[in-house]
């Protein structure tokens, strides 16, 4: 039984009247700026391969991890067996097939148990999930809660809230997907969620050695200029981009690095060589000063505690369309962040694996 609990304060709870920004008049104006070179189709799949909207990745050994935030550290040797991988994030028209076939209630949309949220705020009692919003003005330093907000209603069809809708949306990433979502579509699918290691080794596209260069990609959905206030869109996107609109890498696929963050079944221990997918939690010990990108913590009342309770944090990778130089530079395959289970926020999405 997943709960959740916000550290947040009422008061930025309630600035929720302009929800509609997300990917609509702003997003739309942005689009019809698109640079030449963006196409935003996703080719069709090999006639061949026996996992139509999928691509083999091969066995291999590589150095996993990265050198610029202390959580990325040690860098160590994985052996990561083949694979297929979905070739793009799982978009709002795949979730919505799966809905439609399933029901399936998302974490986001179901009520909250009023006995593990007695000392929340009203409107933190009720459904919803945190959406970042570009802040007007920056007076409380660098308190992310200025720039992400808890939104009632707020879920993967209402990614803004009540006011929005995913109804043009088809061919973008599924978000305010929780860990029991991504599980949940997965297994329906026959599939399953990468590990870390199966994750960064099909985003290095079969780079063994690690990168030397650690710069903001040129073609994925990042954020270029000083984040929150100023986003540049040099890429063609303020907010989420459809999938598929920049180059795949050498294996076949998109978007491993920016547009939203991806999901993995690992558990996050920052002490890299203590990974294991059965050990709790030490989240937030050896992270950089730059996680304040992260949503506000959030805790589980609950959270590893218990004994046999599951693990509530897990690695998320890739980055999402809100990293930028100053602030999150996480757009690399070795970067990595702590996500908790039950938190639906609006940069995270996730895509599934096969292994024969
Ligand atoms: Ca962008």
């Amino acid at each position: 039984m997943t709960t959740r609990y916000w550290f947040i304060a009422i008061s930025a709870i309630l600035v929720l009247g302009a929800t509609g920004f997300w990917l609509t008049r702003e997003e739309a104006t942005v689009k019809q700026a698109l640079p030449a070179k963006l196409q935003c189709e996703l080719p069709p799949s090999s006639a061949a391969a026996p996992k139509p909207g999928m691509v083999w990745i091969p066995d291999g050994v590589f150095d996993m991890g990265d050198s610029v935030y202390p959580e990325e550290k040690p860098v160590r040797n994985v052996r990561v067996k083949g694979f297929w991988m979905d070739r793009t994030e799982v978009t709002n028209a795949e979730f919505s097939a799966f809905v439609k076939a399933t029901g399936y209630v998302t974490v986001a949309e179901r009520p909250v148990n009023p006995q593990l949220v007695a000392n929340l705020p009203e409107d933190m009692r009720k459904p919803g999930a945190v959406v970042f919003k570009v802040p007007a003005q920056l007076t409380h330093g660098d308190d992310p809660r200025q720039w992400w907000q808890y939104i009632p209603g707020a879920n993967w069809k209402q990614p803004a809230g009540p006011h929005s809708n995913i109804d043009n949306f088809g061919q973008f990433p599924a978000v305010h997907i929780t860990y029991e979502d991504a599980q949940a579509y997965a297994q329906w699918k026959g599939h399953r969620l990468p590990t870390e290691a199966e994750w960064e080794w099909a985003a290095r596209a079969g780079a063994k050695a690690l990168p030397g260069q650690h710069d903001q990609p040129a073609s994925a959905n990042t954020w270029q200029g000083i984040f929150p206030m100023a986003n540049a869109s040099e890429d063609g996107f303020a907010g989420l981009a459809p999938v598929a609109c920049y180059a795949p890498n050498a294996y076949g696929l998109f978007d491993m690095v920016g547009n939203v963050w991806e999901l993995t079944a690992d558990v996050f221990v920052a002490d890299r060589p203590a990974v294991s997918s059965s050990q709790g939690s030490s989240a937030n010990q050896g992270l950089d000063p730059d996680e304040a990108q992260r949503p506000p913590i959030f805790k589980t009342l609950q959270a590893n505690s218990q004994p046999n309770s599951q693990p509530k944090v897990r690695v998320i990778k890739g980055g999402s369309f809100l990293c930028a130089p100053n602030y999150c530079m996480r757009y690399r395959a070795g970067s990595r962040q702590p996500q908790e289970d039950d938190l639906a926020v609006s940069h995270l999405g996730f895509r599934t694996i096969y292994q024969p």
